[in-house]
């Protein structure tokens, strides 16, 4: 069984777009095992994407994900990560498939709806920035 860290960010919550956004994961059949409303701190933020620090688009990233609150979950079930990546759709909602979350619910690429984890590394490192109390 493999886990994903999920994020709805700050526009979906904004949106009321909660709702419709977990059902999708959980028609799916996949376990929603922890889940909460929280609004990051920066520091938080920038751990998460500290991938990105010296893009020209660090600085936009974080003030969106910080604006606002941030619907955090992990999800469980096989092959979690790539299913869940599938369903968000491509990173550029305007590449992404209509079937996607992104796809239907998201026009840009700096404000694209939800995250999810790319490996089981980066769920591990994600699940103990967002839930450190899980673990
Ligand atoms: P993803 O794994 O799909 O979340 O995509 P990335 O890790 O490539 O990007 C993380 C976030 O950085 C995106 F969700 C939005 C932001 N981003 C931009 O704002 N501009 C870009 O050109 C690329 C990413």
């Amino acid at each position: 069984m493999e886990r994903s860290l999920v994020l709805i960010k700050p526009d979906g919550v904004e949106r009321r777009l909660v709702g419709q956004i977990i059902s999708i994961y959980e028609r799916k059949g996949l376990n929603i095992t922890a889940l909460k409303l929280i609004k990051p701190t920066r520091e938080i933020v920038e751990t998460h994407y500290v991938e990105h620090k010296d893009k020209p688009f660090f600085p936009e990233l974080i003030s969106y994900l910080t604006r606002g609150m941030v619907c955090a979950m992990i999800i469980e079930g096989p092959n979690v990560i790539e299913t869940v990546r599938k369903i968000n759709g491509a990173t550029d909602p305007a590449q992404a498939e209509m079937g996607t979350i992104r796809g239907q619910y998201a026009l840009s690429k700096s404000e694209n709806i939800v995250h999810a984890s790319d490996s089981p590394e980066s769920a591990e490192r994600e699940i103990n920035i967002w839930f450190p109390e899980t673990e």
